[in-house]
């Protein structure tokens, strides 16, 4: 699974056209989604959020980053889901309720994909009651639920409530994450799951999935 460092550069760089590009070159050369993915595509994020936490990358940079790597799974997305006959599982996600922030939601989101998940994405400000609509048109088995306003946090809390009051807290299993968020809030709302990366929200999944 080698590194292809022109795509690795692109994502780096946020060149979203030179990035789709790129990966039609790579599957046209016989390299596997996945491996694309994971040894190119995660990658080329961590650098990105290595770079902003050493402050040489600011919101600009990051949101040109999430872009090219928006654009550079487009291709990959409809291979991931054919190549994977059954999925690893079912996930919808979302950005609760107030919260406009999704940079990190959809790096989870890659990396559940990446995974071999099914994910549907709600997009951000999602309200209790879209998720609850969601679950009952797409039977998930986890809910991934992300913040980053500590207002917003609570309304993670409001969410489960939601769901417990429509009769469908047993039919799936809640994740939770994103700055703000912490494992005894998790554990306070009562989320099956916490994570703080999303490297962890993957391996998170596949317990809560019991995916070995
Ligand atoms: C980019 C950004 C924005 C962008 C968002 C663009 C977008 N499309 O997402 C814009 C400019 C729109 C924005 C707006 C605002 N923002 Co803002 N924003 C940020 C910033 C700089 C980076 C966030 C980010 O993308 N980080 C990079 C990603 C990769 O990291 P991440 O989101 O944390 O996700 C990772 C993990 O948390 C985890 N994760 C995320 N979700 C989940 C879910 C699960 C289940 C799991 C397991 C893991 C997981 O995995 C990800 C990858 O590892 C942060 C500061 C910071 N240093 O974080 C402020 C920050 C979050 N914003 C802040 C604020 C206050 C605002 C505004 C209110 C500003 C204003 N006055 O208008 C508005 C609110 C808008 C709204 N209603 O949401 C504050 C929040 C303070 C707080 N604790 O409440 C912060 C912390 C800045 C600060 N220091 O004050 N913001």
């Amino acid at each position: 699974m080698a590194r292809c460092e022109a795509l690795f550069d692109a994502i780096v760089d946020g060149k979203i056209a030179d990035a789709q590009t790129l990966v039609g070159e790579r599957l046209a050369a016989g390299e596997a989604p996945m491996d694309i993915i994971a040894g190119t595509l995660i990658p080329a994020m961590d650098e990105v959020g290595q770079l902003f936490q050493d402050e040489e990358y600011f919101v600009p940079e990051l949101m040109m980053s999430g872009r090219a790597m928006k654009a550079a799974m487009a291709p990959l997305r409809p291979l991931l889901a054919a190549a994977g006959a059954v999925p690893a599982g079912v996930v919808v996600a979302g950005t609760v309720k107030g919260d406009l922030h999704d940079i990190g939601k959809n790096l989870v989101i890659s990396m559940l994909e990446g995974s071999g998940f099914k994910v549907i994405d709600l997009g951000t400000d999602v309200t209790p009651a879209r998720f609850v609509d969601a679950i009952r048109t797409h039977q998930p088995n986890i809910l991934c639920l992300s913040a980053l306003l500590t207002v917003t946090m609570l309304a993670m809390k409001s969410t489960i409530e939601a769901i417990t009051a429509a009769g469908l807290r047993d039919s799936i299993k809640i994740m939770v994450g994103g700055a703000p968020v912490h494992e005894k809030f998790a554990r306070d709302i009562g989320a099956d799951g916490y994570g703080v990366t999303a490297t962890d929200a993957v391996s998170v999944a596949r317990d809560l999935v019991s995916v070995a």
